[in-house]
């Protein structure tokens, strides 16, 4: 009885919290799934697909002006012969995420997953014959990782696809374009990895920008998802404002209201759950000369400044056409794990801080603690100006210490004895 009142709350706060002024209503377990989600901060992406063969990035179709008869043979060469997906689950797991968002089809319209709705998937066209996506479904289920699909809305193969602004070299038919066609095609295949794959807890579309002011029937669609999984959270990277039936906001290569990348431009931070993807490297497929990797401590801090914003980090892997994630992506996954395993109280289940975040770093709430991230801090003191707060203890998760403080009419000060120089300084100050 308890336990039900509290989840009645949980689900009143989620739904107070995450709705948007539109009238697409949620599920009570839809709602559950994003607060799990927000609760969640870190996923791993990945982009795996036959251009990993290439070496040159997710998009070497296009930027290498292939056509796609000529780009489709890849397929018949496809066999990643180390690919393991309990070994890939468990990297992920290391990593302390609590999600995987996989690219079921990207814009080169392969399918990474057994379709009956086209033979260009891994496993009809090529000599792998296996379906990846079953196997890691199966490793995500075990191991308790939520799966959640990447699923292109651009297509650079199909003829049916009525073609935007990009890969328009790839030699199609151009009368045979058909937009009902395709439609039904991609909503069939999404029928497809709602029913085969047991749950999945989100469905991540891309591409809507190539076509912005198209009619892509996007509310139908979302209908059609949440009739199938309800629970499902569906969210687009079209990099626009949030639009009807979407369950969380997704921004790229920046932290939410930023726009430092180019992708987020007017996109104003909704009330929904927050997400900021980012590489590690800076492809998002494997390539091969991309060995300019972000240090750990720099990828922490962009998990931490989205945690401060109340936003999850999906932070992306593209692994080879061996099957294998880079070595230096999988020792930073572990490294980043290592963090976590420590400091993840911080982390998980935090709120957005109750000050802006701040160049010294932020802070985020969790019960009755703030915890305060220190990120780059060159004095010995820290002013928080947080009036309606009060502070009854102040920790150090670093070494257990007592921190020195005060509070008055200006806020909290904290008092260190030396400069704090650490990846992360992280003060937990127990509030009422
Ligand atoms: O074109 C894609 C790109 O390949 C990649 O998948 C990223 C991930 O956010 N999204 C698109 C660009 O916005």
């Amino acid at each position: 009885m308890k336990k039900n009142v509290i989840l009645l709350f949980t689900l009143m706060f989620s739904a107070i919290m995450f709705s948007e002024n539109l009238s697409y209503s949620p599920t009570p377990e839809n709602l559950e799934r994003r607060k799990e989600f927000a609760d969640s901060k870190l996923g791993i992406f990945i982009h795996w697909g036959i251009y990993s063969m290439m070496g040159d990035g997710e998009w070497v179709m296009t930027n290498q002006n292939i056509k796609h008869k000529n780009y489709s043979k890849l397929a018949a060469g496809f066999y990643p012969s180390n690919f393991d997906a309990k070994e890939w689950i468990e990297i992920i797991k290391s990593s302390g995420a609590k999600y995987l968002c996989f690219t079921s089809r990207h814009h080169d319209g392969f399918s990474m997953f057994h379709s009956d709705y086209t033979d260009y998937n891994i496993v009809d066209a090529t000599p792998f014959k296996r379906d990846v996506l079953k196997e890691l479904a199966e490793e995500c289920h075990n191991q308790n990782i939520k799966l959640h699909l990447y699923y292109s809305h651009i297509d650079w193969g199909r003829d049916d696809f009525p073609v935007g602004s990009t890969g328009q070299q790839s030699g199609r038919d151009k009368s045979k374009e058909n937009w009902e066609s395709y439609y039904s095609f991609m909503n069939n295949q999404l029928s497809e990895l709602l029913k085969n794959y047991g749950e999945i807890g989100a469905i991540w579309f891309d591409g809507v920008w190539d076509k912005p002011d198209f009619e892509w029937q996007l509310e139908e669609q979302y209908a059609h998802i949440h009739s199938i999984q309800p629970q499902c959270l569906i969210a687009n990277n079209h990099h626009k404002e949030i639009r009807e039936g979407e369950d969380f906001q997704i921004f790229e290569r920046d932290l939410p209201g930023q726009n430092t990348a180019g992708y987020s431009e007017g996109q104003k931070v909704s009330k929904l759950p927050l997400e900021s993807c980012q590489t590690m490297n800076r492809t998002w497929g494997y390539n091969i000369v991309d060995d300019d990797y972000k240090s750990t401590k720099d990828i922490i801090h962009f998990l931490i400044r989205n945690v401060g914003m109340g936003a999850n980090l999906l932070l992306n892997v593209g692994p080879g056409p061996d099957g294998e994630f880079p070595e230096e992506a999988a020792t930073k996954l572990k490294e980043i794990g290592k963090w976590l395993d420590k400091y993840g109280d911080s982390v998980y289940g935090t709120t957005a801080g109750v000050i802006p975040p701040q160049d010294w770093g932020v802070t985020a709430m969790k019960n009755n603690a703030m915890y305060v991230h220190i990120l780059s801090l060159n004095e010995n003191s820290l002013s928080l100006p947080i009036k309606d707060i009060k502070a009854i203890n102040a920790t150090s998760l670093i070494n257990g210490e007592n921190i020195k403080f005060k509070q008055d009419k200006n806020g909290i000060t904290l008092f260190f004895n030396e400069i704090p120089t650490n990846i992360d300084y992280i003060v937990k100050i127990e509030v009422k």
